[in-house]
């Protein structure tokens, strides 16, 4: 990766596409996502060599490789942490984490509330197809109640997470949503999630065309589609958000649930600035850095 730089305005979605070829199934939409992203990038001008992207396992989590900027193929559920951890060491870089509906909700649901609450300036995005499409079409937590998979033969008897009010509800600046259906949007979405200075969600209802079902898919998408700024939402208005996101799974909200008008001092800032205080006591560097590890 070249680490030679030009004006902000001058990058174009291109110059984040890497060499690799995606493995997707033709139609995923997981390929939509990817094109957002790499306009979203382009928008905001930051050089490649100073983004940082991780994710966890799944179909959705190859994205980094998919992606010219530093990249981070992680561990099942764990590329939150990962990421906390590059944010606290290079502050300076543009982090993004990524992965599915399994990766972010299931095995790796304990971090989100952490990483919520914490708030370093990461942007994180879901590809929610409401099944484990990388192990061949398991339930997932998003899944619908009564959804037939292979490892739901007579249909699931639970009902699923909602991820928009759960990192709602957490606490989070920043909570969007969008779909592949509708590339403007998702794009906007992403830019703006990146652009917050905190911790930024964005679910993405993208479909897996070989294991989701019908309504999941582009066109059934557009069907229950709903822009929140046609609707009149105003994104500062938290308890607003809140009714909204309990739509999940019947409407398909798009846009904006809730921006924090004043967004709190992220995590790092925090640290840094305890970090120059304790220095200033007289505390040695390695008894004070012991301190800021995330746990
Ligand atoms: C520790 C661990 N447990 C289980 C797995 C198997 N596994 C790989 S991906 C995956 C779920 C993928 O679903 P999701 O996160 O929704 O991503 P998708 O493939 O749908 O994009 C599972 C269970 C694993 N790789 N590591
Ligand atoms: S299995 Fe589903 S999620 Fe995975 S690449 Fe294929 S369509 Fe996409
Ligand atoms: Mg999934």
């Amino acid at each position: 990766m070249s680490t030679a730089t030009k004006p902000a305005e001058e990058y174009v979605a291109k110059d984040y596409k890497s060499d690799l070829k995606p493995i997707w199934c033709p139609g995923c939409g997981d390929f939509g996502v990817v094109t957002a992203i790499y306009r979203a990038l382009a928008a905001i001008g930051r050089p490649p060599h100073e983004i940082a992207f991780v994710s966890g396992i799944g179909c959705s989590s190859r994205i980094p490789g998919y992606t010219t900027a530093y990249g981070f193929n992680s561990v099942h559920g764990r590329a939150l942490p990962i990421a906390q951890g590059i944010k606290l060491a290079r502050p300076d870089l543009l982090v993004l984490v990524a992965g599915g509906d399994g990766d972010g909700f299931s095995i790796g649901g304990g971090h989100v509330a952490h990483a919520v609450r914490r708030n370093l300036d990461l942007t994180y995005i879901v590809m929610d197809n409401q099944i484990y499409g990388l192990t061949k079409g398991q339930l997932s937590p998003t899944s619908p109640r009564g959804r037939k998979t292979v490892s739901s033969a007579f249909g699931s008897l639970e009902d699923p997470v909602n991820p928009l009010l759960y990192v709602l509800g957490y606490g989070a600046g920043f909570v969007a949503q969008g779909t592949p259906a509708e590339m403007d949007g998702l794009a906007a979405v992403i830019e703006e999630g990146i652009r917050y200075p905190g911790f930024a969600f964005v679910n993405v209802q993208s479909p897996c065309v070989t294991y989701g079902e019908p309504e999941s898919q582009l066109k059934a998408q557009k069907a229950i589609l709903q822009s929140l700024e046609e609707l009149g939402h105003d994104p500062s208005n938290r308890l607003r958000a809140m009714e909204l996101a309990q739509e999940y799974g019947r409407k398909l909200y798009t846009g904006i649930f809730y921006r924090n008008p004043s967004p709190p001092q992220t995590y790092e800032g925090a640290a840094r600035e305890r970090h120059a205080e304790l220095r200033g006591k007289g505390l040695p560097k390695h008894r004070i850095l012991e301190m800021f590890i995330p746990h």
